[in-house]
């Protein structure tokens, strides 16, 4: 057995035949199978259930079953609930990473940091927040108080399979709202690894649920169900579109986590090096699938050629290969379906002329694997498709810019608002041209990620916000009692 395949074997990947409804794992009522796939290898490793409406229907009906008695314990007996799940999740920390690397293509060490151990400090942040309770305010006669929204339909992808599963279900949990889960069919096995550490945690019957399918059958009979009062999806924006019009005929409550195309702005007295080094590594984190990746670099136009040869150079560096292996940088993607459509862009972003300067169509990858080399354009047109679309892949495009004004300009020609960045020596500027940009987060000078606060997008990047005292506001409703 050599490294990498002792490194799969922590996964313990097996077939999954159950769906977990009412406390237990169940038998499905209509479900076909369904197979998940190692993008590195291309092999299927597990074949899960592709569930249809009835199981739907029938989760559903636990959650709401269970909606009275959740609701109505105290936020401090949920807290214990949630801490013994956070301990349950955290003995199984390793086999987590482990699946995630297989089913997503991340290289193990990510894998470990941020797809496994950023869950587990959302999942003890949100036991914690529930165990402060929830304070009525008091306006001037009124007590307004907080109370569960309700059941809850939770809609995730297979990029951060863990993080975005977590940080709808703890939230949800902490705010007193019962849940059912359709995750990715591309990565369904890091949910089952969550629901078997629920089910040791032994939380009550009903609260949470899994139904894995796809998501023109069970996402959609999920969006649609009468009986659930709020939405909260992470996805495409097309996929987000559809859920809202599903949501919209009862006025349910729908969170919309999307895409984005974010900018990386470097401003002329920037610490040049590190705003390159560290946006190429943010563009190219999880091979390019990361809805914050900052996939346009906008470099002032003098320190503009020294910008494309860094960026160049360390693309260059970035080594490809089998996630498992610990020199490996930049994994697969997570199917043929998006290498593919990455690899159309990178044709589409020659075809408009952009220059290549890294990676592109004949850059050698591993001939096993759903890989795209680590790609570098410079001279992008703004209006390009390969600036205006989500690539979801190892693309990075740079563009030149005359001042700060022009810079908000370029940063702000996007349907998408999710993240960005800003890089100066001088604080206040950076600070002038962060507040100028239509978008829910800017990094300054690589500010780092704060899982506390609130995370969402303007214009097409979303509605509502996760993570935080914000996140956990999407599961609550606000009652107004006047004395
Ligand atoms: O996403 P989908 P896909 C972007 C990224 C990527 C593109 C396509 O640009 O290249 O989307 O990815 C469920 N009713 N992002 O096709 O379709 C589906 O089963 C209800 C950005 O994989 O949005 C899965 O659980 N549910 C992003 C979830 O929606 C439906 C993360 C996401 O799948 C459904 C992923 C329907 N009709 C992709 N159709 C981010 N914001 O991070 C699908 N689903």
């Amino acid at each position: 057995m050599d490294q990498t395949d002792a490194g799969r074997a922590a996964a313990r990947v097996a077939d999954r035949d159950r769906l977990y409804v009412d406390g237990e794992w169940v038998a499905p009522l209509d479900a076909l199978p369904m197979p998940v796939q190692d993008p590195a290898t291309e092999e299927v490793v597990a074949q899960v259930p592709a569930a249809g409406s009835a199981d739907v229907d029938r989760a559903v009906a636990a959650a709401k079953a269970a909606f009275d008695s959740w609701a109505g314990l105290s936020p401090g007996a949920r807290a214990d609930h949630l801490d013994r799940l956070h301990a349950a999740l955290s003995a199984r920390a390793e086999q987590v990473a482990a699946t995630i690397a297989i089913e997503v293509g991340t290289p193990i060490k990510v894998a470990q940091r941020v797809q496994t151990g950023l869950p587990l400090t959302v999942l003890a942040g949100y036991a914690a927040r529930a165990r402060d309770g929830f304070d009525p305010e008091t306006i001037r006669n009124s007590l307004v108080v907080r109370e569960p929204a309700g059941v809850v339909g939770a809609i995730t992808p297979w990029n951060y399979p863990m993080h975005q599963v977590v940080a709808k279900v703890g939230a949800a949990l902490a705010a007193g709202c019962t849940v059912v889960l359709k995750p990715a069919e591309l990565t369904p096995l890091t949910a089952f690894l969550l629901f078997d550490a629920i089910d040791e945690a032994g939380l009550p019957h009903g609260v949470v649920n899994l139904v894995t399918g796809s998501g023109p059958v069970a996402g959609a009979a999920l969006a649609a169900h009468a009986d659930v009062d709020v939405v909260s999806f992470t996805g495409s924006a097309a996929t987000g579109a559809a859920i809202s019009r599903l949501a919209a005929d009862r006025i349910a409550r729908v969170t919309l986590e999307l895409g984005g195309k974010s900018a990386n702005v470097i401003l002329p007295d920037a610490d040049l090096a590190k705003a390159v080094k560290v946006g190429v590594g943010n563009a190219f984190l999880n091979a390019g699938q990361t809805c914050t990746a900052w996939t346009r670099m906008l470099v002032h136009r003098a320190a503009y050629e020294e910008a494309v040869e860094l960026a160049a150079k360390a693309s260059a560096g970035y080594v490809t290969g089998d996630p498992f292996d610990p020199v490996t940088r930049l994994g697969p993607l997570v199917s043929e379906r998006q290498r593919d459509r990455v690899r159309t862009y990178v044709d589409k972003g020659l075809a408009d002329g952009a220059r290549l300067v890294s990676g592109g169509p004949d850059a050698p990858v591993p001939a096993r694997g759903w890989f795209v080399a680590p790609t570098v354009f410079a001279d992008v047109d703004p209006d390009d498709t390969i600036a205006q679309e989500e690539i979801f892949g190892p693309v990075l495009s740079i563009i030149p810019f005359s001042d700060d004004d022009h810079a908000v300009e370029i940063a702000n020609n996007s349907r998408y608002g999710l993240a960005g960045a800003v890089w100066s020596a001088d604080e206040d500027r950076a600070m002038a041209v962060a507040r100028r940009m239509r978008t829910g987060a800017v990094d300054i000078n690589g500010g780092a990620f704060n899982p506390f606060a609130p995370f969402g997008g303007y214009k097409q990047s979303g509605v509502g916000r996760e993570l935080g005292e914000h996140g956990l506001a999407e599961f609550l409703e606000t009652k107004t009692i006047q004395r």
